[in-house]
C-alpha cells in the first residue's frame, strides 16, 4: 500500500509530533557495539556476568554474543601479562552514549576493576567499539573506539557477529581483519558465552 492509496486517511499534525516524541525515548533503539575483555580471576564467567549485567540494564538489549577469544595482551611487552579473552556484544539500546559509558563502567566496577595501570591487567574491561554510525571526540568517550580499528581482539569477534559491519569512517570490519590480521587472537571454541533469554 503506498501512501497515495486513496484509503489512507491522512493523520493530524498532532498525532505524528506525539508518535514521533515516544519513538526517539522507547521505540526507535540504537545498535551499539560492546568489546569486554578480561585477563585475570575466572575470566569467562567475568565475561558472562557482564553480558548478563548489560542485558539486565534498562534500555538496552542483547542481540549477539560472539564466540569466545583468547588473546595475547595488546601494547605491553610479550610474555608480561596474562592473556585476555576477549569477545564482541551486539546491543540495542535507547540509551544515548554518555549513559551507556557510565553503565559500562558500573559494571566494571562490580568486578572491582582497578584503574591503577594503563593497559595493565584488568578483571573486566568494557568498551564501546561503535555507536551507530556516530563519530565523536569527546574527552570522555571518542567513537568509534579510537583503537578498534587496529586490534584484532576487537575486530574478529566484531566480524564473526556482524560481517557486514564497518568501523564508521574506517572501512568494513573485514577488510579490517585483512589488514591487521589474526594473529594473536585464538579462537576458544571449547568455550561458550550464553545470549540471555
Ligand atoms: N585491552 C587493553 C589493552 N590490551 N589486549 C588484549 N588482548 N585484549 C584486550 O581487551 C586489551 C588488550 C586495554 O583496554
Ligand atoms: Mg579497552
Ligand atoms: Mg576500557
Amino acid at each position: 500500500m503506498s501512501s497515495s492509496d486513496p484509503t489512507v486517511q491522512p493523520v493530524p499534525a498532532s498525532v505524528v509530533e506525539q508518535v514521533d516524541a515516544a519513538d526517539v525515548t522507547l521505540s526507535n533503539p540504537k545498535r551499539a557495539v560492546i568489546s569486554l575483555g578480561s585477563s585475570l580471576g575466572n575470566r569467562l564467567e567475568t565475561l558472562q556476568g557482564a553480558v548478563d549485567a548489560l542485558e539486565d540494564t534498562p534500555g538496552v538489549r542483547v542481540k549477539a554474543v560472539s564466540p569466545v577469544y583468547e588473546t595475547e595482551p595488546w601494547g605491553v611487552d610479550p610474555g608480561t601479562q596474562p592473556n585476555y579473552f576477549n569477545a564482541v556484544v551486539l546491543i540495542k539500546t535507547t540509551l544515548p552514549p554518555s549513559s551507556l559509558l557510565e553503565r559500562g563502567h558500573a559494571i566494571e566496577e562490580a568486578y572491582r576493576r582497578v584503574r591503577d595501570e594503563r593497559w595493565g591487567p584488568r578483571t573486566l574491561d568494557v568498551d564501546i567499539v561503535a555507536y551507530q554510525d556516530v563519530v565523536l571526540d569527546d574527552p570522555e568517550l571518542t567513537l568509534p573506539h579510537p583503537r578498534a580499528h587496529e586490534r584484532a581482539f576487537v575486530l574478529v569477534p566484531w566480524q564473526d557477529v556482524d560481517p557486514e559491519a564497518e568501523v564508521p569512517g574506517r572501512g568494513p570490519v573485514a577488510r579490517l581483519v585483512e589488514q591487521v590480521g589474526r594473529g594473536g587472537v585464538a579462537a576458544r571454541p571449547d568455550l561458550e558465552l550464553r545470549l540471555p533469554e
